[in-house]
């Protein structure tokens, strides 16, 4: 699905020529074995032999920045400064962070894949393995020499951020015991607590690979020196986590919870969260009761810090202005100044000042993380929040989010609405929006593999074992949509669907503004329209959104093998895990049905559209970082501003809106 790579590969095949022609079936058996059991010897002899024999300096003409990441790298490494294996790793701990982007930087400046995968094994033999993980994860996704390599999930590469630690401990005793075993994973806490009839979504694994997939793609530490540039990165972080919070709301509403409350620097932290995780190495996850006052953490940041950049960051958005470093202003009253405002809040490195400005999001991960132990006095690791892979199990994540989200808001409701004027496809009108098939979810036990959560030789074989987790998911469904087209020609349209709630917590209809900001985004195509009537059949499975469930390593494997004997890998659709899992396209319903309003808005395709063929491609991935992003317009267009006036969506006629309701009723597919 990484189909917009093709654009960064046209620039990028003249200085990065594989030399060696690799296969890309050869390519995926390296990076299969390079991260399976990564806490122990690797398992292929061919990389253990480059692992154990490589000298990664030996030929500096391999590197297209003339070895300079290389030799910085091995400087560390022979000084003994890399931080030791068998020891937690924390993207946000900023020298284990410079560590792993050192060896990022030496994969990104490989020349050819022999090179790549040559490093890789050798310094898999000597770095931190969390920071190799990262490493080789980020540079798989970024980098031409590994385009169409798939990359297993990572909560089969490191279960311990996904899996709790019953299930671990179960998978420790069944190794031991050489007994296989199929545990469940049961999600943390107990009835007592409201919150748990939600862990569903923020402990879903698909999910938590969702979040740290996106976080890989765009990278806060990027520099468009490695490669390219991230196109509307700022933007993008807005609206990927944008639709995490309304979201989160909507799954809130058929559990009889009241949606979210922002977090504050000044209020009380009410919702604690006992993680249930272990650290491969580190011991537990550090738990935070309820009720707690944030308080400042030593050496990271004072509560008074981060009110005041909040102050600084506000008052950009009230003057319509950002401050550069220079002094200038930077005029975000358009619709690019999301995407701005994004790279200030994050923060990322395309933010035009961080002195100022600071970074707000990657400060509050810290802070709420460290809230445990934030003087330091009792040894605790990282908190959940300092992870990608598990922020969104702690309750508070989605605080902290919509806190941002308003920040976000203030700024989109200070631009003007758009008119009926801009809206207007002329000569095209939705005549008919229908749903065929019952909107229905439904949850399922879900099994993966917990083989590599466990420590081994090669002496003793493997026994299966694995663990199980109930997951939400809902049956296909269509989408129909009649549109005229009394243009007289062939024309090529944005067809964009989003639903939202129709009933607030208290039963009360949500205005079209208070539903168009709570929207959640279905589906984004373009289609050819010919004169006349078209009808448009659009799968659930198609959604651009979202990406299929990722391949076992297993599946992986076998796949793999096959493909080495010259056979379809069959792996092309799962190139990209860069969206939200397609079963989990619709939020929970409930019994007699969740209303909800699903829009449709036909747009201007050749207006709309950033690149040309977007109609053939079914593949697009909403969130890819390669290239340019398909879309001009802003995510959540045109949704995206305020409706002071709902009868400007109302009468244009093509826009579609109707009702609809989404089931569920209690259908739970167990595993035993
Ligand atoms: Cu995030």
């Amino acid at each position: 699905m990484r189909v917009f790579v093709v654009l960064a590969l046209v620039a990028a095949a003249a200085v990065q020529s594989d030399a060696g022609g690799m296969s890309d079936a050869q390519k995926q058996h390296d990076v299969n074995f390079l991260l399976h059991k990564i806490y122990g010897e690797i398992r292929d002899s061919n990389l253990k032999a480059k692992a154990d024999s490589f000298d990664p300096e030996a030929d500096l003409s391999h590197y297209s920045d003339d070895g300079a990441a290389v030799q910085k790298l091995m400087r560390d490494l022979k000084d003994h400064r890399l931080l030791e294996q068998k020891h937690w790793f924390s993207l946000f701990n900023p020298r284990q962070r410079q560590e792993a982007l050192m060896l990022f930087d030496v994969f990104i400046h490989c020349k050819d894949w022999d090179t790549f995968v040559s490093n890789a094994a050798y310094f898999r033999q000597r770095m931190n393995e969390g920071e190799f993980v990262y490493a080789l994860y980020v540079a798989v996704i970024h980098s031409p020499l590994a385009e169409h390599v798939v990359l297993p999930p990572l909560y089969e590469v490191t279960p311990h951020l996904f899996t709790n630690s019953e299930a671990i401990e179960a998978a420790y005793r069944a190794k031991q015991t050489q007994t296989p075993g199929k545990f469940q994973s049961s999600f943390t806490g107990t009835k007592k607590n409201p919150e748990q009839r939600v862990a569903y979504f923020g402990e879903d694994i698909g999910m938590n690979t969702h979040h740290v997939t996106w976080h890989m793609e765009f990278p806060f530490w990027w520099q468009d020196s490695y490669s390219h540039h991230l196109d509307r990165k700022g933007e993008n972080f807005f609206w990927v986590h944008h639709q995490l919070t309304v979201r989160f709301d909507a799954e809130r509403l058929p559990n009889y919870l009241d949606p979210v409350d922002e977090l504050h620097w000044d209020k009380t932290i009410v919702q604690g969260f006992a993680p249930h995780t272990t650290y491969k190495y580190g011991g537990q996850f550090p738990s935070r009761p309820d009720n707690v006052n944030f308080e400042d953490v030593d050496g990271v940041a004072r509560i008074r810090d981060l009110l005041i950049i909040e102050s600084r960051i506000r008052d950009a958005t009230a003057h319509g202005y950002i401050v550069d470093k220079a002094g200038n202003h930077i005029d975000i009253m358009n619709e690019r100044g999301i995407d701005v405002l994004g790279d200030v809040i994050e923060s990322s490195l395309y933010s035009p000042n961080v002195q100022y400005y600071g970074a707000l999001h990657n400060t509050a991960h810290i802070v709420l993380g460290r809230q445990s132990d934030p003087h330091g006095k009792y040894a605790l690791p990282p908190g959940v929040l300092e992870h990608f892979e598990t922020a969104t199990r702690d309750p508070s994540f989605f605080r902290l989010h919509k806190y941002m989200d308003n920040i976000f808001k203030e700024h989109k409701d200070s631009l003007p609405p758009y008119t009926t004027e801009e809206l207007t496809f002329a000569g095209v009108s939705v005549d008919n929006l229908a749903i065929e098939g019952e909107l229905e979810t439904y949850f399922e036990d879900f099994e993966y593999n917990l083989i590599n959560a466990v420590d081994d030789t090669e002496q003793i074989a493997d026994v299966d074992i694995s663990t199980y987790v109930p997951r939400l998911n809902h049956k296909d469904f269509d989408f129909k949509i009649d549109v005229s087209n009394n243009r007289g020609e062939e024309v090529l349209a944005t067809v964009r669907i989003f639903a939202w709630n129709h009933f607030d917590n208290n039963g009360i209809k949500f205005t079209f503004d208070e539903g168009r900001w709570n929207a959640i985004e279905l589906d984004k195509f373009w289609v050819k329209l010919s004169p006349g009537t078209n009808h448009i059949t659009r799968k659930s499975s198609e959604s651009a959104v979202t990406v299929p469930d990722v391949p076992s390593f297993s599946t992986l494997f076998e796949k793999t093998k096959e493909a080495l004997g010259g056979a379809d890998s069959g792996l092309r659709d799962f190139e990209s895990a860069t969206g939200i899992p397609n079963r989990f396209l619709l939020p929970k319903g409930n019994e007699q049905g969740l209303e909800f309003d699903l829009v449709v808005a036909v747009t201007d395709g050749a207006a709309d559209a950033a690149l040309d063929g977007l109609h053939e491609n079914t593949e697009f991935n909403h969130y890819g970082s390669h290239g340019k992003y398909p879309d001009n317009r802003p995510h959540g267009y045109p949704l995206d501003r305020k409706v002071p006036d709902e009868r400007v969506f109302e009468d244009l006629p093509n826009f579609g809106h109707i009702q609809v309701k989404v089931f569920n009723h209690g259908v739970h597919i167990k595993q035993n």
